[in-house]
């Protein structure tokens, strides 16, 4: 099947073509019709009688024949002279929710979540997504390049991996199972399995119980682990590159996308790494009190000082306190300390990693303390009682960072089909 998408409608200049998509907007002159015609890859003008514009309806599926014209008048480069229109299927169009060709949507993000098939079909707010595409599929490439593995494991699970209780339970035949809050357990088994490199994207589940801009009860996590590392500073270089590596993608491929978005990609800088204590001591200098980590403010104001001082607006917040850590966090060289870290962009938190206990004893020692039942995480422990060499690796939790890439106010923007508090569906 050959479709000629409008993206690439400029090399058929000239020639009479077929195209399909739906109809964007309509406008009727007296001597002359217009409509826009959209599709999955951008918008074009047509040129028609102005009948055939008063018998259109917006956002019917159709398809044209016609003969492109170049033309400088349009950002296509190129408009439609019509031959003949099929409307495709019929429009309820006195139902229509919303109108979605205007500078503005006329609804709020919770209309246009609950009527999802159509506020999608506005560019910009697709438009999102194809730059999660190509950070999906940078992270992809580099790993790869470095000799990583993709795995795909189980999101229904026997045992919760990061502690807490924002975990979902399941009926599983009868017997309780849980969803994974994160694939933590399973990538470091598949390091100590011999993959040595692994990553994973995939659905992560917390039930958390509160509904800010930036929470998901589901969210997509970008997963990275590595064996033979000589500590947590090897993930952090790892993490800088990748980013990098994305950024410049986003560069080559989506420049009408951020332009649309009004997005800036940040420029190549080494990012600041801060210990939680210099961190706490910058803010107490300027009157803040913390408490043993810092609040979602606190992260966001030390982000402010860094980039006046740096540019940068990353930063690395390291030798996390180990109390605060899950238990196969591996301790830190000062007292209660761990080597782990998050990584800040723009104010708020995208990444949580970090090197990993890889002695069995200590692990287990770890658990009991813990009060984690050590058998039922057998399955997990057996790994490194057959030696596990060391360890660690991160998680980017990409619709946070498309939300700071793109600054947008609500984490909703960047998820197809948010999963939260109040929203089961669509
Ligand atoms: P953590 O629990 O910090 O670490 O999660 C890692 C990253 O996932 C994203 N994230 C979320 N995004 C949206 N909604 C949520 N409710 C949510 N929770 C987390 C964030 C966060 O930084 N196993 C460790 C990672 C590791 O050490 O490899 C973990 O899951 O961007």
């Amino acid at each position: 099947m050959k479709k000629i998408f409008i993206e690439d409608l400029q090399k058929m200049a000239g020639r009479v073509t077929e195209i399909t998509g739906w109809v964007h907007k309509i406008q009727r002159l007296k001597t002359a019709g217009f409509f826009q015609l959209r599709d999955a890859t951008g918008l074009v003008q047509v040129v028609c009688e102005p009948e055939v514009a008063e018998s259109l309806r917006l956002e019917t599926p159709v398809r044209v024949i016609g003969e492109v014209i170049g033309t400088e008048r349009q950002d296509a480069g190129v408009e439609i002279h019509l031959h003949e229109v099929v409307a495709l299927s019929e429009v309820a169009y006195d139902l229509l929710p919303f109108s979605i060709n205007g500078r503005k949507v006329d609804a709020g993000l919770e209309k246009q979540l609950d009527v999802r098939t159509m506020s999608l079909r506005r560019p910009r707010t697709r438009d999102v997504f194809r730059i999660e595409q190509e950070i999906v599929t940078a992270f992809r490439d580099f790993l790869i390049e470095l000799r990583f593995s993709e795995i795909h494991t189980p999101k229904i699970i026997d045992a919760a991996t990061e502690g807490g209780s924002e975990v979902f339970t399941v009926d599983y035949f009868g017997k309780r199972a849980f969803l994974a809050q994160s694939p933590q357990f399973y990538k470091q088994m598949m390091v100590g399995a011999g993959f040595e490199r692994v990553f994973e994207v995939g659905h992560a589940y917390r039930a958390e119980l509160h509904a800010t801009q930036r929470h998901l009860n589901e969210y997509v996590s970008l997963d990275v682990e590595m064996g033979f590392l000589q500590d947590e500073k090897d993930l952090m270089d790892l993490e800088e590159s990748l980013l990098f590596a994305i950024f410049d993608r986003l560069e080559k491929t989506c420049q009408t996308q951020l332009k649309r978005l009004e997005a800036v990609v940040p420029k190549r800088l080494s990012f600041p790494r801060i210990t939680m204590t210099e961190a706490k001591a910058r803010l107490e200098a300027e009157g803040i009190r913390t408490g043993v980590t810092l609040n979602g403010a606190q992260e966001k104001r030390l982000g402010e000082i860094l980039e006046e001082e740096t540019g940068s607006p990353f930063y690395f917040l390291t030798e996390y306190p180990l109390a605060k850590r899950p238990v196969y966090t591996y301790p830190g060289e000062v007292d209660g300390t761990s080597r782990s870290f998050d990584l800040i962009f723009r104010g708020m938190e995208i990444t949580t990693g970090g090197q990993r206990i890889h002695e069995y004893q200590e692990l287990f020692d770890g658990m009991v303390a813990a009060k984690m039942d050590p058998e039922s995480f057998e399955f997990y422990l057996d790994g490194f009682r057959y030696g596990m060499p060391p360890h660690g690796g991160f998680a980017i939790g990409l619709e946070r960072l498309a939300m700071q890439l793109l600054q947008l106010d609500n984490i909703r923007e960047a998820t197809l089909l948010p999963r939260d508090l109040h929203r089961l569906t669509p």
